[in-house]
């Protein structure tokens, strides 16, 4: 069985572990090949170096070297090389990058520099977390340099990139606007478009979508290829009772003027989603044309067990036809 998973962020990540636990429990190895397409919209170049984080907490997670309660960079890690760069004066001091996570960004920044694509080089980097074995394939959405940047006004109208808006400001700077620089000149990176087509099942993982999915679906190709694929395409709400799980998808909904609700977010997809996936608090959630589902368990990913439930009932909600 071929799925492929639009994913960013860390509940994206963790649904993709929960996934993977499921499919270990339920299906013979090797019978299911699973293509993530990871948002690239979140990087950022610092101290001349490329930062992938929804790629990085994607081989984190899936490599079981992440920090768990952040949900993103490395466990056991340690700052010392940040504090000296701090020591020489070098700004910005506000995105904590850990020695550990350093040497992903520099082994990207090396090969990327001795003209890898970014797809060849996230490739490499999944083998070393051990993602092949798993029968996963990760895939940055697009090999070009994209970077999402937020339209702010608190006195001065200005576009800040994501991550400045994202963790330096926490979201409270009220974003009129998204916008992905360099998206006019993307492609989707190869193997995308074709994952989405050939799969036999699409799950939207409950990731943010404004920030997350909704770039993805900004590439040139997805969205149509995700309106013509034949597979089953089965989100999973990021929005439980009116509120994002994590995050800030209700800061990043307000911008576009959507209601944080389960009902809303799915009324994003409706062009290509064909089942949504809610928290029972949402069973009232009606959308047009979309089969929505509440099964008896919450859609909180507490653990692996619980993401692997989720997963399990996404899965599940895609073999049963309707
Ligand atoms: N998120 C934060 O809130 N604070 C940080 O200092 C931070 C550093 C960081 C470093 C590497 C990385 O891969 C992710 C990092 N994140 C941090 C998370 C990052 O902002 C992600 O883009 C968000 O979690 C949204 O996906």
């Amino acid at each position: 069985m071929k799925i492929a998973v639009l994913s960013g962020g860390v509940g994206g990540a963790r649904f993709l572990r929960g996934l993977l636990h499921h499919l270990d429990q339920t299906r013979p190895a090797g019978t299911t090949e699973v293509t993530v397409i990871a948002n690239t919209g979140d990087d950022i170049t610092l101290f001349g170096l490329r930062v992938c984080p929804d790629v990085d907490t994607i081989l984190y997670t899936l490599g079981a070297g992440v920090e768990e309660r952040a949900g993103w960079g490395r466990a056991q890690e340690s700052f010392r090389l940040q504090a000296e760069l701090t020591e020489y004066g070098l700004q910005p001091q506000w995105f904590r990058l850990g020695d550990l996570d350093l040497a992903t960004h520099i082994a990207r920044s090396q090969w990327l520099g001795q003209g890898l694509t970014l797809s060849a080089v996230t490739a490499r980097l999944a083998a070393r977390w051990g993602l092949p074995e798993r029968g996963v394939t990760l895939l940055p959405m697009t090999d070009v340099p994209v970077e999402t940047h937020v339209v702010v006004d608190d006195g001065e109208r200005r576009a800040i990139h994501f991550q400045e808006w994202w963790v330096r400001h926490h979201a409270s700077l009220p974003a009129e606007q998204f916008v992905v620089v360099g998206l006019d000149r993307a492609t989707a990176a190869p193997g995308v478009l074709d994952a989405i087509r050939g799969a036999d099942v699409v799950l939207l993982p409950p990731s943010n979508p404004v920030v997350s999915i909704g770039i993805i679906l900004g590439v040139p190709g997805v969205r149509d290829a995700l309106r013509g694929t034949p597979a089953r395409v089965v989100g999973v709400s990021p929005i439980i009772g009116g509120a994002p799980v994590r995050g800030y998808a209700d800061a990043c909904l307000a911008a576009l003027g959507v209601p944080a609700t389960a009902e809303a977010v799915a009324g994003l997809y409706t062009d290509f989603l064909h089942t949504w996936l809610v928290d029972p608090t949402d069973a009232d959630a009606a959308v047009p044309g979309v089969r929505t589902v509440a099964h008896g368990e919450e859609l909180l990913m507490r653990d692996v067990a619980a993401s692997a439930r989720i997963a399990g009932h996404a899965l599940a909600l895609a073999e049963v036809g309707g």
